[in-house]
């Protein structure tokens, strides 16, 4: 029995679309899920994984399989239903799961023969016995896994053409920030993989460099942070020689032991979301996390850094408090508190989340055409409608952010400040070119965008759902 995994692409983010610059091979990171379903299917079925993103492949000359399995975020969404639509014009059955099958599963159900919502691990050998005997269902629901019933992910299926591996240790975020999906999708309970598990899938990952997946590395209580020790303890002992990146909220600077540990366990990176650089918007986000103790940002930044672990931050334009100037206000803001990396996104209403329900209430969702218009669902497009920034005014400030922060001095700044304090300079050099360069590509898509939001009627009305299916 033959079974496909795919990951599609987006042709406004695929590293297809983005070959022009080298740097985006830093950007494109291997799907875990796909390899971890692969993990779950008894011997009997033959497995590919293919990662759009890695370039499309030539379906029709490819076997014909006996099963398709689709993820997608919801920026692949559009590009999922038209891979489906192919197989199952084959005759193929296709089977589509992950975060946007969960939040939009009455969409979702219209393009494949079968959904699974939620987490795979309970349910997915049911599918594919239900598969091999004909007999698939409609709708499956996986709910929450038990962490010790995730396997270890086939990275042997996907080895090649990636600049780090990628695991998973926890899942689920007590924050529930409004615009993130993470609490509605895994949940508000902190989950953990058994330490021995994750060792043990380190071992097998080819790269050096790791991306640590987990929304939240380090969670939030006195346990969450015990067990984050014990981790890294168990990491460095196993002396895995390799280098990680992961995700954090900003109490990870909190302790120092577990900044020593982490290092000595390979962290060479951490994102954090600051989201807004005033009190206001972070209420208005609902992360008041970032609020309490009356934290210190800068401070918190250095104490990461003593430990030469890089601090990318993370920000989002687009807020109702902000306005014009909030673009310069970020770069500066990003500056004061030192981080290495600013990473700069729109407030984006994806569906599931409080900050979607808000939106669609107040008819605020701008591109709301789907599933053409999940293309743009990018948090790299401003989709809705802003309260004090016009279509124009929010890109000038995405750009003025930016140019701000990306200028070639204050690169220079941070990277002969990184070497003195012999913080990784070079991956401090790449990760702030490999910015830069894209910021050029930025502004062509922000013209195309305006063009798109201007003309999508016509655009759409083009598309026949013929021409939907064709030209795979
Ligand atoms: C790693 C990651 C990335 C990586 C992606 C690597 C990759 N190719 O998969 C990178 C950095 C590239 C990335 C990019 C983006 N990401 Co991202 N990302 C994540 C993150 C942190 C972890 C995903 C992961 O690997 N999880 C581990 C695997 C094992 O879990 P899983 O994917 O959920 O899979 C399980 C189930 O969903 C299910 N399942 C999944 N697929 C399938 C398929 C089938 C057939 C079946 C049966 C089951 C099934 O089974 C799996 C096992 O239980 C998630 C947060 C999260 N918790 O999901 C955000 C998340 C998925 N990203 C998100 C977003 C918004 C983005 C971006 C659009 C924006 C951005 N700038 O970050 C881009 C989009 C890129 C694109 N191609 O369009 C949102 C998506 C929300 C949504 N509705 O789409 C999330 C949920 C974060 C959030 N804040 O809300 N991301
Ligand atoms: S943004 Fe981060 S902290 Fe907030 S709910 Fe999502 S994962 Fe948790």
């Amino acid at each position: 029995m033959q079974l496909y995994l795919i990951n599609p692409s987006n042709h406004l983010v695929s590293i297809v679309n983005v070959k022009e610059s080298r740097w985006n091979r830093y950007r494109v990171w291997k799907p875990l899920s796909l390899m971890l379903l692969a993990g779950l299917t008894p011997p009997e079925w033959e497995i590919t994984i293919i990662d759009e993103n890695l370039g499309v492949p030539d379906y029709p000359a490819m076997p014909r399989p006996d099963l398709v399995g689709i993820t997608a975020f919801t920026s692949q969404a559009n590009r999922a239903y038209k891979i489906a639509g192919y197989f199952r014009h084959l005759g193929v059955p296709v089977v589509m799961g992950g975060i946007h099958a969960t939040m939009c599963m009455e969409e979702v159900m219209e393009h494949v023969d079968s959904i699974v919502t939620g987490e795979a691990e309970g349910i997915w050998p049911q599918v594919l016995e239900d598969a091999r005997h004909g007999n698939l269902k409609h709708k499956y629901d996986g709910g929450l896994a038990e962490m010790r019933n995730v396997p270890l992910a086939r990275h042997d299926l996907l080895s090649s053409g990636y600049a780090f591996g990628a695991i998973q240790t926890t899942r689920g975020c007590p924050l529930n920030c409004s615009f993130c999906s993470v609490t509605a999708f895994n949940g508000a309970k902190y989950r953990q993989r058994p330490i021995s598990d994750v060792i043990r899938e380190f071992e097998r990952i080819r790269e050096k460099r790791v991306l640590v997946v987990d929304d939240n590395l380090i969670g939030t209580s006195t346990e969450h942070i015990a067990r984050a020790k014990d981790l890294f303890r168990a990491m460095a002992h196993a002396n895995l020689g390799k280098e990680w990146i992961a995700q954090a909220t900003i109490n990870f600077a909190d302790d120092d032991e577990l900044l020593v540990l982490a290092s000595k366990a390979g962290c060479r990176g951490v994102f954090i979301g600051f989201e807004s650089p005033t009190p206001e918007g972070l209420l208005e986000l609902s992360k008041k996390f970032n609020l309490l103790k009356g934290r210190d940002f800068r401070a918190s930044v250095r104490r990461i850094q003593r430990h030469k672990i890089l601090v990318v931050g993370s920000f989002i334009i687009g807020l109702d408090i902000d306005k014009r100037g909030i673009g310069k206000r970020i770069a500066e803001v990003a500056r004061q508190y030192g981080v290495d990396n600013l990473n700069v996104l729109f407030l984006t209403p994806l569906p599931g989340t409080r900050l979607w329900d808000k939106m669609k209430s107040q008819n605020r969702i701008k591109l709301n055409k789907f599933p053409a218009d999940w293309d743009y669902y990018t948090l790299t497009f401003p989709v809705a409608l802003y309260k004090h920034l016009s279509l124009d005014s929010i890109i000038e400030e995405m750009i003025s952010c930016d140019r701000d922060f990306y200028s070639i001095s204050h690169i220079l700044r941070k990277v002969l400040g990184n070497a003195w304090h012999r913080r990784q300079p070079l991956v401090s050099l790449v990760g702030n070119l490999s910015y830069r360069t894209n910021l050029k590509l930025n502004r062509k898509a922000y013209t195309d965008f305006k063009n798109y939001w201007r003309n999508r009627h016509n655009y759409l009305k083009s598309q026949s759902r013929e021409t939907f299916y064709a030209g795979l």
